[in-house]
């Protein structure tokens, strides 16, 4: 049983989500919202962490490549740069309170975080102003003591007190109650160093030889000729056009303003110029490439992703996995009638998340993640990705909605 969840409002189970979509709980207007932070066990203190000041977004950097989320292994713990940070907490119209830190009262130790940032969702056919909830870490030493619960509360408290009463958050744990469920799967690119780092292992019957050339890809990306370059901010209002026509595609999805495209596709495109032979850039954390028609000179797709390393634990000879993650993209194709029935976006789509991986490999990425959400099931397979073990539930905080179409994690292993 959930003791701290049970006294949430989310749905307790499937059958509890009712016939309509909307609320668990009415909004309060700001007087009747807790005006007092939530009382933290003795010995400590709560700190808004201000992630534009470096030696706070280090004392962050530290604690989460520390204490933040492993595999099931304990093989691999996710290894956020600072520069990702800085990305991730800081999109447009971000609040600083929502940033929110435990210190030791003692000797100001950072212990433990959670953060949310703005979000506009759409479900279904309803927006919904939201938070975005992640980054919840706890020192290995504070585990276990009732102290998530207390941050829950606080950052809850936080963005009530902005006029937000709406979160959306993923967690590998199943707590009540999914909205969706998707599965990771990776694609392989460095296969000595994954397998050196049993990241993955040669199948009987296969050599490493061979298992090299079965991932081996292309030097250049394939829709180079057609108009693929480096998205730029005179693409910005091109892209987010065409990205909210697609995304209309779904039932979750982010809605974003020409500002929140620029933050999300370009503001973490690093320092100065790219690497002449990886075409990497300093403190690159996004990758966002557009393909711009040769005669209309209209962006007809985008695709992005980007940089999360782990720290691989245990091991001498590799100490990061240099991971690069699928984010969005979007291909007009999807607007010509019967191109689904057609499969002419699954080929076009195919042909991007191609190209996106190419260049992922030119970048000296050791692998390649992608869930199964969006389009992705349709080219995962083609594109040799295989599936892990690795899950990622959905959530929605104080927001009733029948489950969304994703993955039955029992049955969609191929
Ligand atoms: C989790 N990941 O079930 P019950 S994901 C939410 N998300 O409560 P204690 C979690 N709840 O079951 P510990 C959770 N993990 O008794 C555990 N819980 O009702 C619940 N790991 O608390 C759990 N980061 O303090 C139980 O547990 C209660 O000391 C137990 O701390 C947990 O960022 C944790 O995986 C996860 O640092 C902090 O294990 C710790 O174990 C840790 O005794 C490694 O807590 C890092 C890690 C989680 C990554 C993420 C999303 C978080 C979402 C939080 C929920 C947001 C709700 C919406 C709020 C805004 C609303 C508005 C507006
Ligand atoms: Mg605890």
């Amino acid at each position: 049983d959930h003791k701290f969840w049970a006294t949430q409002p989310v749905p307790h189970s499937n059958e509890d989500r009712g016939e309509e979509d909307g609320f668990i709980e009415p909004s309060k207007p700001r007087e009747e919202v807790r005006q007092d932070p939530y009382p933290l066990p003795k010995d400590f203190e709560w700190s808004i962490i201000d992630i534009v000041d470096p030696v706070q977004i280090k004392e962050l950097y530290e604690l989460l490549s520390a204490n933040y989320v492993e595999d099931d292994q304990a093989a691999f713990r996710f290894q956020y740069t600072a520069e990702f940070l800085e990305w991730a907490l800081k999109p447009p119209g971000y609040h600083k309170e929502w940033h929110v830190g435990v210190r030791v009262s003692s000797n100001k130790k950072l212990v433990a975080f959670i953060s949310g940032v703005p979000i506009t969702l759409r479900v279904r056919n309803h927006t919904v102003h939201a938070s975005e909830i992640n980054y919840l870490c706890i020192h290995k030493k504070l585990r276990a003591k009732r102290l998530a619960p207390v941050l829950i509360k606080e950052v809850t408290r936080q963005c009530n007190l902005k006029g937000i009463f709406q979160a959306i958050y993923t967690a590998g744990v199943v707590l009540p109650t999914p909205v969706s469920t998707c599965r990771y799967y990776h694609r392989t690119l460095n296969v000595p160093k994954l397998v050196d780092v049993k990241f993955t292992y040669v199948p009987r019957n296969m050599t490493i030889a061979r298992m090299i050339r079965q991932y081996k890809v292309a030097n250049t990306p394939h829709l180079a000729r057609a108009g693929l370059r480096e998205m730029e901010d005179r693409d910005v209002s091109a892209v987010a056009e065409l990205y909210a026509r697609y995304m209309q595609r779904f039932d979750m999805v982010p809605l974003m303003s020409p500002e929140e495209v620029q933050h999300q596709f370009l503001s973490g495109r690093g320092r100065g110029e790219r690497d002449a032979a990886t075409g990497r850039r300093d403190g690159q954390v996004v990758w966002a490439y557009v393909v711009e028609h040769p005669e209309t000179h209209k962006i007809t797709d985008f695709i992005s992703f980007y940089s999360l390393p782990s720290t691989i634990m245990g091991q001498k000879q590799h100490k990061l996995l240099e991971a690069a993650y699928l984010f969005y993209y979007a291909s007009d194709v999807a607007f010509q009638d019967g191109a689904d029935e057609r499969g002419l976006l699954k080929h076009r789509l195919q042909e991007l998340v191609g190209d996106a991986v190419i260049i992922a490999d030119q970048a000296k990425f050791d692998v390649f993640n992608a869930l199964t959400l969006m389009d992705n099931p349709s080219f995962l397979q083609d594109l040799k990705f295989g599936s892990g073990d690795g899950l990622l539930n959905f959530y929605l905080y104080n927001w009733r909605t029948q489950p969304l179409a994703g993955v039955n994690p029992t049955d969609d292993r191929p």
